[in-house]
């Protein structure tokens, strides 16, 4: 079902119109609004004038986490405190999260996105939306209840942590929608099967997405549980859940371009690259007044395909994620840097800056484990010590990372050490495409 036929199916020539009058707008917003835009505008020699339209896009900067983290927390904000009515963050490579602001206005357009993208998977008003993802900062809960709510569907705000309530409200208000991460929903199937309650299940839809996912895995999850599974893409600096959606030919997902506007450029010469090939994928907001961002990159490699879908949409479509540009890693749908582990470590006395995180998935849970090297005396030392300091380790990454990680202590030496780039992460999950 299409939510907006106006927007989502306008023809690439009206569309790429309509996105070069929201560009020109965009660029006056923040070079009159946002200090730090000016002025780096004004270094590339640039002013609001000089961009008249889509052509003119490869003159613009590049924003990048770093820009963010430069501007913590609300240095890029176009518009006053007074008009700001949200705050949402996700985890940065250092001990700064990346913090995005929105107006009201922001938050009608992102819950219309995710409207669109319930809408695209066969969600009305008549269903009962269970959201299993984290309510609080994270984008997840509150972007996929937004959406739920703009649909007219009922929305059940069940967030993360208990899987036996979750499968209980799930058959005693008959959910038809679940929106949580691929990962958690294949546990809630496993769940399901062990209490032998599947002939209670009434789910038809799964919404999944903040973390990549496999053709495999949405085999397993709708032959497990008999429904559709859908994949859901945003990121929290954009907006949150809602950017794009994948439509029932899972021919790739469909990007709201009337609101975001999608490049592929090569992370390396930072060129914009023909259509079709794999590159970063980069993003610059068209609609929004809190906190505008031009070119964003969001580190995420993919590539775009334009050929009208049989859907009748006729958007720009993420194919499958290659990886990432950067080393963030997914774990429990929870963003993870292997700088945040490092500074973590530092913290606790005894121990190292020589460590290796391997994660894994076991009974379609994320695992991980963290191996560290301590200092010697505390292997010749009682083990009530070594353990103590195993609880320290783990009770200090809880705190940063916000994951119970498995702890374990290595002699001095132990793990591989390089003059180069040490390698800290073995990722057994092999989650994105080849
Ligand atoms: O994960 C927003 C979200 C919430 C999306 C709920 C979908 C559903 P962040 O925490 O800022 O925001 O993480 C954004 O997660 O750059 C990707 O690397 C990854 N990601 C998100 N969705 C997908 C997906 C939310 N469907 C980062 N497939 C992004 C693969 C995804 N990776």
């Amino acid at each position: 079902m299409i939510w907006n036929e106006a927007k989502e199916c306008m023809s690439r020539d009206e569309l790429h119109f309509l996105q070069g009058k929201r560009l020109v707008k965009t660029v006056n917003r923040v070079y009159h609004n946002v200090e730090y835009y000016r002025k780096k505008m004004q270094q590339l020699g640039l002013e609001p004038g000089d961009i008249q339209g889509l052509e003119d896009l490869e003159k613009l900067p590049f924003t990048t986490y770093e820009d963010l983290n430069a501007n913590y927390p609300f240095g890029l904000a176009a518009v006053p405190t007074s008009e700001l009515v949200r705050v949402h963050a996700s985890s940065g490579t250092t001990g700064r999260p990346k913090v995005a602001v929105y107006t009201r206005k922001d938050i009608d357009i992102w819950a219309e996105c995710v409207a669109r993208c319930m809408s695209m998977a066969g969600v009305t008003r008549d269903d009962i939306i269970q959201v299993g993802y984290g309510y609080g900062l994270f984008t997840g809960g509150l972007g996929a209840h937004y959406g739920g709510e703009y649909l007219g569907a009922m929305v059940i705000p069940m967030s993360t942590g208990n899987t036996h309530k979750l499968i209980q409200m799930m058959i005693d208000c008959k959910v038809t929608v679940i929106a949580c991460t691929p990962s958690y929903l294949l546990h809630v199937a496993e769940d399901i099967e062990k209490l032998g309650v599947k002939d209670q299940i009434n789910l038809k839809v799964a919404i999944c997405g903040a973390e990549p996912w496999t053709d495999e895995m949405r085999t397993q999850m709708e032959q497990k549980l008999n429904i559709k599974a859908y994949d859901i893409y945003g990121l929290t600096e954009i907006s949150g859940p809602g950017v794009a959606n994948d439509c029932e030919y899972h021919k790739g997902l469909h990007i709201w371009e009337d609101h975001f506007l999608p490049e592929i450029i090569d992370p390396v010469t930072l060129k914009q690259l023909p259509e079709g090939e794999t590159g970063e994928l980069v993003m610059t907001t068209l609609t929004k007044e809190g906190m505008p961002l031009l070119r964003y990159r969001t580190k995420d490699l993919t590539r775009l395909e334009t050929e009208r879908c049989q859907c009748g949409r006729t958007s720009a479509r993420i194919q499958r994620f290659k990886g990432r540009t950067d080393d963030m890693l997914i774990i429990r749908g929870v963003n993870v840097f292997p700088s945040q582990v490092e500074a973590a470590l530092l913290q606790v006395d005894g121990t190292t800056p020589h460590y290796m995180m391997v994660v894994d998935r076991v009974d379609n849970k994320d695992t991980l484990e963290v191996q560290v090297e301590v200092e010697e005396k505390y292997f010749s030392d009682e083990v009530s010590k070594l353990e103590k300091l195993s609880k320290d380790i783990h009770d200090r990454l809880r705190e940063v990372i916000g994951l119970n990680a498995k702890i374990q202590l290595v002699q001095p030496n132990a793990l591989e050490h390089s003059d180069g780039k040490t390698k800290h992460v073995i990722d057994n999950r092999k989650l994105y495409a080849k």
